[in-house]
């Protein structure tokens, strides 16, 4: 892709050096192109993701062909192929499961168009296919909603009951992991139940419907790997005629304003912050990629814990 470009940039300096326009003018015509796949709007998260990746590219000039899969993996494979077709510069995408990725990021590198990972990784072992790989480290968010759980629910048996994102994704196969290292040798905190709501509120209150059914009684702490479907297992658990937030224990993740809402009516106990707004790190490692800048393999984002009671104070500096 480097040399097409720079190659293209070459010959048509030299026809407008003959024209005499200055080179500066020139160097604004021929726009970054960047072709987007993302995954779909699930979450309030995704939403918020989606926003800050289309201001950023406006903010950069950075011309942005944007797809919206509808979750099927099927659908971002198209995207891509077709951002190939189109010659784009660079192809940016969040991987909605980590596998099959191979054959299409062979096609991209095939095609010299250099690839960017943002949120979700995936789980190709050769990383020649991608540039760099930019999101949140989900074991650790995994880590520090058990680390809240046994500092702040202690005394007893503790039968939890899990809300599992998409399976098969980054954020859910490493939320799953780090949460179960950290209450690992430690046989009061048990996973009574386990399944995906997808990360949607609509399937996190279905589920949690049955599991309320199966154990009504035994369910001490809820652990969501996304704030939506915490949301969608409060109406459930207020539904049943329980106090979410009291008689069950809530632990989420990502820190999206509905989240903040939720522990502001003392509903919702802890959220695990994950930033959706990578809009500007994409668009910045999209230039410097283009002006053939090395860039690191992996840029993590930097997050924090927000309990219950910092949430008055912590909302109105919110940005998602
Ligand atoms: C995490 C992101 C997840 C969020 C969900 O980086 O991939 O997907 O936690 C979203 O809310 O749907």
């Amino acid at each position: 892709m480097m040399n097409r470009r720079r190659a293209a940039l070459t010959s048509t300096a030299a026809l407008a050096l003959a024209a005499g326009l200055p080179l500066s003018v020139l160097a604004q015509q021929k726009k970054i192109v960047l072709g987007f796949s993302q995954i779909g709007a699930e979450s309030e998260w995704r939403t918020a993701n989606t926003e800050s990746i289309k201001q950023a590219a406006k903010d950069a000039g950075i011309e942005l062909k944007f797809s919206d899969a509808q979750q099927k993996q099927e659908n971002q494979i198209k995207a891509i192929r077709s951002f190939i077709a189109q010659k784009v510069d660079v192809i940016a995408f969040s991987p909605v499961v980590e596998s099959g990725w191979g054959t299409v990021l062979r096609e991209a590198k095939a095609a010299k168009i250099p690839v960017i990972l943002t949120d979700r990784a995936v789980n190709e072992k050769d990383d020649s296919l991608w540039v760099t790989f930019m999101g949140s480290d989900f074991l650790e968010e995994g880590r520090k909603a058990g680390r809240w759980l046994v500092d702040n629910v202690k005394g007893g048996e503790v039968n939890i009951v899990e809300l599992q994102g998409t399976v098969g994704s980054a954020p859910a196969i490493d939320r799953k992991k780090g949460f179960e290292e950290v209450i690992k040798g430690k046989p009061q905190y048990k996973i009574v139940r386990s399944q995906t709501g997808d990360f949607t509120r609509a399937k996190g209150k279905e589920v949690m419907q049955a599991f309320l059914k199966a154990d009504p009684k035994k369910i001490n702490v809820l652990y969501a790997h996304n704030d939506d479907m915490a949301i969608g297992a409060i109406q459930a658990i207020e539904e049943a005629g329980l106090k979410p937030g009291q008689d069950i224990k809530i632990v989420s993740i990502d820190a999206v304003k509905g989240a903040f809402e939720a522990m502001m009516a003392g509903k919702l106990n802890v959220s695990v912050e994950c930033s959706p707004l990578l809009g500007p790190q994409l668009m910045k490692a999209v230039q410097d990629v283009v002006a053939g800048k090395t860039v690191p393999k992996r840029i993590v984002t930097e997050e924090t814990v927000f309990p219950m009671e910092s949430a008055a104070k912590e909302f109105p500096k919110r940005k998602y």
